[in-house]
């Protein structure tokens, strides 16, 4: 009931597509590199992996997490663990990435896990729904740093209308609602649109509560 709202965010989305809310350039350059340097620290103690699909292909987007829980997947599946593969717990999430949880989400609760996805230029994430968490009335937040990617945002079931957009370092999206369990994927990364990775290439974080 009321762990789901209250905290509404104050300042409205600059697009919004079937729940899809997308706030541009919410983050300024000062802040996005803020987080880029906290995401540095996150990567040095929990390194980024090459995650294998439960059918046993290559995932092109690299991946680690923070938080309580990580989001890993191997030949036996995807799932939420404490730890890193290695053996370490997942670092904290930065108080930097927590404030856009805060300000932004409209949910009391606080993220049990911080996914970080590395693209590199030829980096892509087939179209999928996020369904390994418990509560689907939780909001997921989404934070895009460095080159622009072409963003798909499908229907609740496969199949369907879709609609394309691009997600810039800066933007904002929030999944809530409706839009929780839609089916999204990423097409294709410009590779050299932005200036914020020196060695080009794309982050995106995701914040959900999981558990
Ligand atoms: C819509 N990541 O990690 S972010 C993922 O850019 C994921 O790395 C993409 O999809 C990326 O699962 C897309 C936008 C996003 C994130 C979570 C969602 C869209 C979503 C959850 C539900 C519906
Ligand atoms: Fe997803």
């Amino acid at each position: 009931m009321s762990q789901h709202k209250s905290n509404l965010p104050q300042e409205a989305p600059t697009l919004s597509i079937r729940g899809v809310d997308l706030w541009e350039s919410w983050l300024s350059p000062v802040k996005q590199r803020q987080i880029l340097e906290d995401i540095r620290t996150i990567v040095t103690k929990a390194p980024l992996l090459e995650p294998v699909t439960p059918s046993g292909k290559k995932m092109s987007v690299r991946m680690t997490s923070a938080g309580r829980l990580g989001w890993v997947s191997d030949s036996s599946g995807y799932r939420y663990e404490a730890n890193h593969p290695y053996g370490t717990n997942w670092p904290p999430i930065p108080q930097s990435v927590l404030e856009v949880w805060e300000l932004l989400s409209g949910s009391v609760r606080s993220p049990d896990c911080c996914l970080v996805n590395f693209y590199q230029p030829d980096a892509r994430m087939g179209m999928h729904q996020d369904r390994d968490e418990v509560d689907f009335k939780q909001p997921v937040i989404s934070i895009s740093l460095g080159d622009e990617a072409l963003f798909r945002i499908g229907q609740k079931t496969r199949g369907g209308k879709t609609d394309s957009i691009w997600l810039r370092s800066g933007d904002v999206l929030r999944l809530g609602g409706e839009a929780r369990l839609i089916y999204h994927g990423i097409d294709r990364i410009n590779s050299g649109s932005s200036p914020l990775l020196k060695n080009g290439g794309r982050i995106n974080l995701t914040l959900r509560v999981v558990s």
